[in-house]
Order: structure tokens, then sequence, then C-alpha cells
């Protein structure tokens, strides 16, 4: 019989039995399963190494979750909407369908190739109408429920693309000298500041049009506070979603305007209105000395009627790129009074401040604020101090550079002498003009896409009545026949185009905008619940069973993204009634990159490697094995090898088993320490795999392998014992390899799949074996206090010698040793001979 692993063949035979016994599929009478989910990938036409990490994990997890007696929900589907789809198809003179079904295909066969066991009775694909109806049918929902908005607004434009970018798809062009980010830190370790389209990497131009939007800022507050209680995820994701959404607590004043000609005056020509700002610096409000808006604000629009001074400066900053706009302002004939000295202040109209940041609008406290300090410097204005250092600095030092910090007040009327934060609360209290507030740096989630491949925006445009809904009856709105042609193929598709007003029924326009298909992502994991469900997108009471998703696996390229966006739309569908759950997610795992010779391994930069090449035990074994899930990790053949080794090890031992096998009934010392060291194991494979540390998993088994090896090779060991190890190492490894689990499984008891096994019963007292095993590391460490250990080349041998009796004989030995000659070097070789010789089993050494 041959004890070499023929990958193909093993994987082949039990993907084959996994089938037709249908292990994994879920019954939909299960209380509540455990849900395992890994992020659905793009269909991009083949899975790439990191792809391979995320779903090895989940896999393995879900494997442990059965055999620990679960019902487990793994499922898989398609994130099949997307630009690259239609850019491919148009590329390859084919159609965006045909070519991501034919991904589709080609991935589905990848996963099933790697022996990863989804129940595929769930799988869903999001480019299916059956799907994204759904879509269309929650876009309604939300729209009645108020959290869609229709809106003209300045984009991101990708102009390669065609299409507009939502801020979160909008990065920034990374340094080529940079390597992948850190963990955590959800920023390209360097950059040239450009702003680029996250998928080409086209420097990205600003666009005026009207826009779908959900209103995601609604749940600003709600989506803030609730990382604090989201404590199964890493810190690092919640902190970038903490920064993403900005909440910043702060003050909003009241500035009076007046005498300034804006449109629609009432005779003489001046108007009075009020301009609020905010302030997370209140209290500097004596430091002001100018006020400014932004270009898109109000008074902004007003004065640019009647200046064309101000209308000439509004329409260039709208066509410069941000970085370009720098401290660039213009004055108005507006006067601001300042609401506590009652002095006039210069109103500009300045760039730097931004539309939708506050309320648009800021006063100018260019000793405190660096922003401020800049735009005073370049427009002459004056710059005081009103907050000194607490450390008494020079009083000078806000004319070459803002003070930012906090300190105690002065040139501030009553308020001097007061501390920062003192003076801030005192402000609010004593006057009207001041209110507490709070802004956040989250905008609104910009939903349209002028592409073709994705979710049709039920609504039509009808002249009479605007825009009107889609009736629920007729959705979903089909994409209509694939049209190659620039910009938006469904502005060219006219047959589809026209249609009827469902209010007037006179002539109206489809919309032609299509779904962000971060909108697809958002609910995908509902779907799994009842993927036929025909007239809901998903079955409310499952969901109130079942719900949250238990471990969701991914990259943390979707830290902000698509898991706030999870997130929002999770807290609306329980706002609609849909939902009980308002967290979608209990436990997160963003798992770290694969790199090869430093880099990212990924198909853009030609440096994959493909499964087919070791074998999916290998490869699932090296990726799990190699790193903490977290961590990123080095792809290199020698660390393969390792993977490669650990699985014809455990694959032989189990062969040869089987060959050999006859009964001895007695069982010795050294059994008792096998067994016990086998428990031992079980025991801390057990925590490991609770905990996701595969790769401490891995070492727990390749050490009990070893111990084995060695076991047999000193001297034949006790059958029951070693059978029980070789079983306990098919059924470990069984959730990371389970192709080879299956395999020695079979050989060892010939019946039975592992994949439906019981988990091996912890040792009763877990405790007990970790005291058992501190004594031996301590013995050990004693040992090694004792003789030069850098000598021993066997440390496992000790370790097999030191159980229970045989470590104090062995302490005595070693004491011997020392005794009859301090300054000699002990042969260690010697003592360890001597000890196997007392217990009789010394005898095979020779031939080991
Ligand atoms: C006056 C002030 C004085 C401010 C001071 C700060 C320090 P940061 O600075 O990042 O913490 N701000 C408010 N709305 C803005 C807008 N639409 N565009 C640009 N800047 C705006 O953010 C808070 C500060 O950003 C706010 O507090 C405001 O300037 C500015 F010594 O108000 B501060
Ligand atoms: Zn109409």
């Amino acid at each position: 019989m041959t004890s070499h692993y023929d990958h193909a063949q093993v994987q082949e035979f039990w993907q084959y039995v996994w089938e037709r016994d249908d292990v994994y599929a879920l019954d939909s009478d299960a209380d509540d399963p455990t849900y395992v989910l890994g992020m659905f990938p793009y269909t991009s036409g083949t899975l790439h190494m990191g792809h391979i990490r995320n779903y090895a994990i989940t896999d393995a997890h879900s494997r442990y979750r059965r055999m620990r007696g679960d019902d487990v929900l793994h499922p898989m589907g398609w994130d099949a909407f997307g630009l690259p789809a239609e850019n491919a198809a148009f590329e390859r003179k084919t159609d965006p369908e045909s070519w991501t079904q034919a991904c589709i295909r080609r991935m589905r066969e990848e996963l099933e190739t790697m022996g990863f066991g989804y129940d595929w009775s769930r799988e869903i694909t999001t480019c299916e109408p059956d799907y994204y109806q759904w879509n269309q049918w929650l876009f309604k929902r939300l729209y009645e429920a108020g959290l869609v908005e229709y809106e003209a607004a300045t984009v991101n434009w990708c102009p390669d693309c065609e299409t507009v970018l939502a801020d979160a798809q909008v990065a920034e062009r990374e340094d080529e000298q940079s390597e992948s980010s850190d963990q955590g830190s959800g920023e390209a370790a360097s950059s040239d500041g450009t702003r680029v389209c996250w998928r080409c990497e086209t420097p990205v131009g600003r666009r005026e049009l009207d826009q779908w939007f959900f209103t995601i800022t609604d749940y600003a507050e709600e989506l803030h506070e609730g990382l604090e209680d989201l404590e199964g995820w890493p810190d690092g994701v919640r902190e970038i979603q903490r920064n993403w959404i900005g909440r910043q607590e702060g003050a909003r004043i009241t500035f009076e305007v007046s005498d300034y000609s804006g449109d629609g005056s009432d005779g003489d020509g001046d108007r009075d209105r009020t301009v609020d700002v905010f302030s997370t610096r209140s209290e500097t409000v004596y430091g002001a000395t100018y006020l400014a808006v932004s270009p898109g604000h109000e008074l902004a629009r007003e004065l640019a009627d009647s200046d064309d001074a101000v209308d000439e400066y509004v329409e260039t900053v709208r066509e410069q790129d941000p970085d370009e706009v720098g401290f660039s302002g213009v004055e108005t004939d507006a006067t601001a009074v300042h609401p506590l000295t009652g002095e006039e202040l210069p109103v500009y109209v300045a760039g730097y401040v931004l539309e939708d940041v506050g309320t648009g609008a800021v006063m100018g406290v260019p000793g405190h604020n660096g922003r401020d300090h800049s735009f005073a410097l370049e427009h002459d204005l004056p710059i005081e101090r009103v907050v000194a250092p607490d450390d008494g600095s020079d009083e000078s030092e806000v004319e070459s550079e803002a003070y930012t910090g906090e300190g105690t007040l002065e040139g501030s009327g009553e308020y001097d002498g007061l501390e920062s934060e003192t003076a801030r609360e005192r402000l609010v209290t004593d006057h009207d003009a001041f209110a507490e507030d709070v802004t956040y740096r989250l905008r609104d989630w910009l939903i349209s896409r002028q592409r073709y491949w994705g979710t049709p925006i039920p609504v039509v445009h009808c002249d009479d009545c605007g825009h009107v809904l889609v009736a629920d009856d007729d959705l979903p709105v089909e994409l209509p026949e694939f049209v190659r042609t620039t910009g938006n193929p469904l502005d060219a598709a006219e047959e589809w185009n026209e249609t009827t007003c469902p209010d007037c029924g006179g002539p109206a326009r489809r919309e032609t905008d299509t779904m962000d298909t971060f909108v697809d992502s958002s609910w995908y994991f509902l779907r799994f619940l009842s993927p036929d469900l025909a007239d809901a997108p998903f079955d409310t009471d499952l969901a109130a069973d079942w719900m949250p998703v238990d471990v969701y696996v991914g990259g943390d390229e979707h830290a902000i993204l698509h898991l706030l966006y999870t997130r929002f739309f999770t807290r609306a569908l329980a706002d609609l009634g849909l939902l009980e759950e308002r967290e979608p997610i209990r436990e997160l795992k963003s798992q770290g990159t694969v790199l090869y010779d430093g880099e990212k391994m990924s198909s853009s930069k030609g440096n994959v490697v493909t499964p087919e090449e070791y074998g999916a035990e290998t490869t699932r074994l090296f990726v799990l094995s190699a790193a903490h899930p977290e961590q990123d990790f080095e792809w290199t053949a020698n660390n393969v090898r390792g993977a490669y080794d650990l699985q014809q090890t455990l694959y032989r031992m189990a062969t040869e088993f089987v060959e050999e096998s006859d009964t001895r009934l007695e069982r010795r010392d050294h059994d008792e320490y096998v067994d016990r060291e086998i428990d031992r194991t079980i025991a801390a494979v057990t925590e490991e795999y609770e905990r996701f540390r595969f790769h401490r998993a891995a070492t727990e088994i390749r050490e009990l392998a070893r111990l084995l090896r060695r076991y047999r090779e000193y001297d034949r060991p006790h059958d029951e014992v070693y059978r029980r190890g070789l079983l306990t190492l098919a059924a470990v490894i069984a959730p990371m390899a389970p192709h080879l689990g299956e395999e020695c499984w079979n050989k060892l008891r010939g019946d039975g799949l592992v994949v439906e096994a019981d988990w091996p019963d912890p040792a009763s007292d877990t405790s007990a074996y970790r005291l058992e095993r501190g004594l031996v590391e301590r013995t050990l460490e004693d040992v090694r206090d004792i003789v030069d250990v850098a000598a021993i080349d066997e440390p496992e041998r000790i370790e097999l010698v030191c159980a229970r009796e045989w470590k104090y004989r062995a302490a005595e030995l070693v004491d011997e040793a020392a005794t009859d000659d301090p300054d000699a070097v002990p042969d260690t070789d010697a003592i360890v001979d001597r000890i196997l010789a007392a217990d009789g089993v010394g005898a095979d050494r020779e031939t080991v």
C-alpha cells in the first residue's frame, strides 16, 4: 500500500461523498444555528490567495462548530454586479451577464476543489432579478421611511469609469515605495495626496448631478454609539469606523449678518439674516476676527447674485480640486455682528470652509485654529490670542503660528481667567446665541451610479408628477439587454427607457442610474436565511431566531464601507419592523494579507500562487498555520513545505497503523504518559480553535504527531493508546484539512465520516492536564538549568522521559552527573541512555 497522499484523488473522492450525503445542508427548522460567514467574493473570475485564506478560516471554524454539535449555517454567494464586469464585457466583446456567469462557474469550481463545506442550496447571486428585485423593494421601503433623498450634488467623478464615486471610494494614491498599510490604521502608509478612483486609480474630478442618497447620517449617532458595544470586533476596525463617522461635540453659535444687498431685497437693497457656525472651541469666540461661509452656503449663493466678485469666486472654486482651493477667498459687502462684543466682523466666502461640514460656516479664529491662521495671513486679517497656554508661553507666539491647545482665557471679558472647558460650558448657559451641538464627518450615502451593471433604481421621471416610484407589482425593473457604448448604456436603451407614469399614466422615462453595488452586500447575509423566498427579501421569523451573524470574516479593506453600510441597513430594517437585531455581526475577524516577496498577493501583481499547485490540504493548512488570522504573512515555498510535510506525516502514520496493528494489553508508564498527552492536546487544540488561533492548533497537532511517532519508534506502543492518538489527530486536523481528516479517519475506523463525527472529548479536567503540563515543563526547565541544554539535541526525548516518575529519575541522574564532577560538561547522551535503559525503552534507540 502506498503511503503517499495523492491529493487529487483523495480530494475528489471525499468531495463526492460529502456531496452525496449532503453533509453541509442546514435544515430550516434549526433553532439557532451558528452563522459563520466569509465576505462573499466579487466575481472577478478567479479566487486569489486572500479569498482562500478568508474561506479557509470560516470553513475551519464552521467544521469545528459542527463537530462540537452545533447546527451551522455556512453559505456562499456572489457579489456579481459592478463596473469591472462591464469593462471586461466591453473589452471581450461579450456582455456582463455572460461574463459574470462564466466567472461564477469558474470560482465555484475553485471553491469546491478546496473542499470548502458550503450549503450550496442557499447560493445567491446579486445580479439575478430574484435577488436584485429585493434591492428595489428595500429602496422603496427606505424611501417611504424618509431615508432616501434625490438631490443635486457636487460629486466625485471618475472620468475613466464615467461614474460617480462615494467619498469612501475615493482613495489617496499610494506612494509607489510604500507597502501594504498597517492592519487597523485605515490609512495608506504614505501617499502623494492625489485623490484617485479606488478601482482604476484615475485621478478623481468633480461634477454636479442629481443623485440618489440613502440618509445614513440619520443614524450617525447610533452608529457611533453602537461601536462601544461591539466587543467581538477588532479595536482597529471600530476605531476606523469611529473616525469615519467623526463625531464632534461643540457649540452652534449664531451671528447676525446685516447690511448686504442680496437678491429679493426689500427696496432699500439691504438685508439681514443670521448665520450659524459650528465650533469645537467656542470659548475662543473673543478671538473671532471674521466670519467665513463656504461657496455652497445659502448666503454665498445670495451674495453671488448681486456681487460679481463673489459670483466669479464661487464659480472658480466649483471647478477646482479641493487641494487647488487652498486659502483663497473673497470679501463680501456683508458684515457680521460679534454675538458678545457687538463688534462688526468682515464676512468672507472661502473655499476652505466645507459646505457639508458642520453648518458650512465658521467663525475665523486665527490665533487658535491653524486653517484660520493661514487664511488670516493670506487676507491680512487680525490675529488675536484669547487662550493662554498654561505653561505661560510668550504672547507674540500666535502671530507666527496658532496656539491650538487649551488653556486659560484672556481678552475675553467676563470669561478671563477661566479654563477652556469651563468657559465653553458657561457660554452655552449664559447666551442664547450659543447652543450645544454635535456634528459628524459622515456624509449621506450616494448610491447613484451611471452604469449598466447594477440594480436599476425603481423610479420613473414624469414631466407632470416628478419622480414616481415603480409599483411593487411591477418589480423587478429588469435590466434591458446590454449595449456597447461609452457613458451609461441605460441611456442608450431607448425602448426600455420609455415608459408610462404609474401615477398619471402619461409618458415618462425610467431612471437610468443603478445602485451602488454596496447596496447588494448590505443585506445579503439575510437573504441566505431564506434564499428562495418569493414574497419578501427574507423570512422575518427566521431572522429573529438566526441573526446576528455569529462570525464574519473578511479583509480589512472593508472596515469602513461595507461594514458601516451593513450596520446602517440592519438598523433601518429594524426600524421598518423587519428585524429585531440592530447590529448584524456579533464577532468580526478581519484577516491579514498574504504577501509574496513583501507584496500583496494579487492577480494584478502577477504573483498569485494557485491552490492546484499544492493541493487543497497543503494550501489550507499553510494559510491557517502560517500566522494568526489577523496578521499578514509571507508565502514562501519553505513554509508551504512545512504544511505539506505535516499532511504526509499524518497520512503515513494512519496508513502504517492499519498495516501493522496487533494487540498488547498491559499499559506501562509511558503509555499513560502518551495517553495524557493526547488529552492535553485535545484540551489545548479545543481552546485554540475557540479563539481562531489555527496556527497554534496546528502546532499542537504537529507536537502530538511527533510524540506519537517517537512513541512508536522507541518501543512497540500500546495499540489502544496509539490508535486513540491517531484518531485524535484525524479529528482535530479535520476542520483545517478535511480531506486528510476523512482519509485518516477512514483508514483507522473503516466507517463514518469525520465531518459528522463528534469532537473528541476534551479531557474531563482540562486544568489538571495543564497542571501536569506545567509540571513537566518546569522539570524540563530544571533539567535544562543543570545540563547545558544546547547540548541536548532531542528535547522531545527528554520530555518523554520526564513524564511522571521518569522525570524524577531524570532529575536524579542529572543531579548525580553534576555532583560527580561539578566542572565537567554533563554527557547528556549518556544520561538519556541511562534513563531509557532503566525502563527498558532504550533498546530501539539505535534504530531511531
Ligand atoms: C472656531 C475654532 C477655534 C475652531 C479654534 C477650532 C479651533 P477640527 O479643527 O478638526 O477639530 N469648522 C467647522 N465647520 C467647518 C467647515 N464647514 N469647514 C471647515 N472648517 C470647519 O474641527 C472643528 C473645527 O473645524 C471647528 O471649530 C471649526 O473651527 C472648523 F481655536 O471653530 B473651530
Ligand atoms: Zn406622472
